[in-house]
């Protein structure tokens, strides 16, 4: 019965009316759906075993309170790197000019600290999630240069040392889609590219011992975008910029997944760069079916099998491991289900794709 209807009756035979979300169907229950059956040791393990560094997950500090999300997050068998998928950002870390709070990013470090895990830092210079006060204070070149010097001076700073700090996103987004020009933004208006060299020579004085990476999208598979972060770096590398590794994010889309991965990898590893898929998630849209799983294992196996074919390419981050946390139902209307576990922390058949992937199997 559809709600309307059920409003209807009820309003007819006098009953008390149902609640929205208990008349609303819901997607297929997930009872029906086909899950995930490997049964491994973990998927950290796996990919050490394959020779790489990692695999990890983002998280938040929201779902921190979760226990039972906790439990498994805290097995670094599974997850062997943490992103903090908010938490160590401008907005969070520098709220008002020179004033840091580190509260949060404490508390997802502390974690990763006591779960033996390593973290990817996320991130020194973006657009988005930068407090007003950056755009809004006029600043010209050499304030500007000073304020991004600052932010990271203290907030690299401040976790510098840590034997848990692997790498840092220092510039992130930096690119359009497209032509792969620079990006608009504060930074770029204000200093040109220049803000990314300034960024990078800050963060290695900062912490000298973490790998400084520029992370951004739609780059993962050749083109003109990919072309033009190869191009950023070779002007990086010519200039004597320190910069270590690319990130890859790798939001993709069930059964659109790019067909040039390894190739487009190799182009990057060619230049003497390290490359991550620092955000792997692969959206559908709901409801979800048999066939869309059957597809996402695919789309999950491909990528992760790209990665384990180019070895700079170092580790594997999914932006959060189960679909109860995923940042895609918020974004992008009506899709979901992104993320190799459900809304009940079950595997799903994506996850037999990354371990077939991880074991070097073929798919099945
Ligand atoms: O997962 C993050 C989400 O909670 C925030 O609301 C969002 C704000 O833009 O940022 C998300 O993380 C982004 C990451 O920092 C950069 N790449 C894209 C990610 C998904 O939006």
């Amino acid at each position: 019965m559809k709600f309307s209807q059920a409003v209807k009756l009820a309003v007819l035979v006098g009953a008390s009316l149902p609640t929205q979300a208990a008349a609303v169907p819901t997607p297929a229950a997930s009872s029906a759906l086909p899950t995930g059956t490997s049964v491994v040791s973990g998927l950290n393990v796996l990919a050490k075993a394959a020779g790489k560094l990692y695999f990890g997950s983002a998280t938040d500090n929201p779902e921190l309170t979760d226990t039972t999300y906790t439990s498994y997050l805290d097995s670094s068998a599974h997850f062997g790197q943490i992103t903090p998928g908010n938490s160590l950002k401008w907005d969070a870390t520098e709220p008002e000019p020179n004033t840091f709070t580190f509260t949060e990013g404490d508390q997802v470090t502390d974690l990763v600290k006591s779960n033996g895990q390593i973290l990817r830092a996320h991130n020194l210079v973006w657009h988005e999630q930068l407090p007003d006060w950056v755009t809004a204070n006029n600043y010209n070149a050499t304030g500007l240069t000073a304020v991004i010097q600052n932010h990271i001076a203290n907030v690299a700073g401040h976790y510098k040392g840590q034997p848990c700090m692997y790498a840092w996103d220092v510039v992130n987004e930096p690119l359009n889609d497209g032509d792969g020009s620079f990006r608009s933004d504060v930074f770029y208006d204000t200093l040109g590219s220049s803000y990314i060299s300034i960024a990078l020579t800050a963060a290695r004085e900062a912490d000298p011992n973490a790998k400084l990476y520029i992370n951004d999208y739609n780059i993962e598979s050749t083109g003109a975008k990919a072309t033009a972060m190869q191009n950023l770096v070779k002007s990086l590398q010519a200039d004597g910029v320190p910069i270590d590794g690319i990130g890859m994010e790798s939001h993709f889309i069930v059964g659109e997944v790019p067909t040039t991965l390894v190739e487009n990898f190799q182009a990057f590893a060619a230049l003497g760069v390290e490359i991550a898929i620092t955000e792997l998630d692969i959206r559908m849209t709901l409801p979800e079916t048999a066939a869309l799983l059957e597809q996402q294992k695919q789309d999950f196996y491909t990528v992760v099998d790209a990665c384990l074919q180019v070895s700079a390419c170092k580790g594997i981050t999914v932006w959060d491991w189960t679909d109860k946390y995923s940042w895609v139902p918020s974004t992008f209307s009506g899709q979901g289900a992104a993320t190799p576990f459900d809304d009940n922390f079950v595997e799903k058949p994506a996850f037999d794709g990354i371990v077939e992937a991880l074991k070097g199997q073929s798919f099945s």
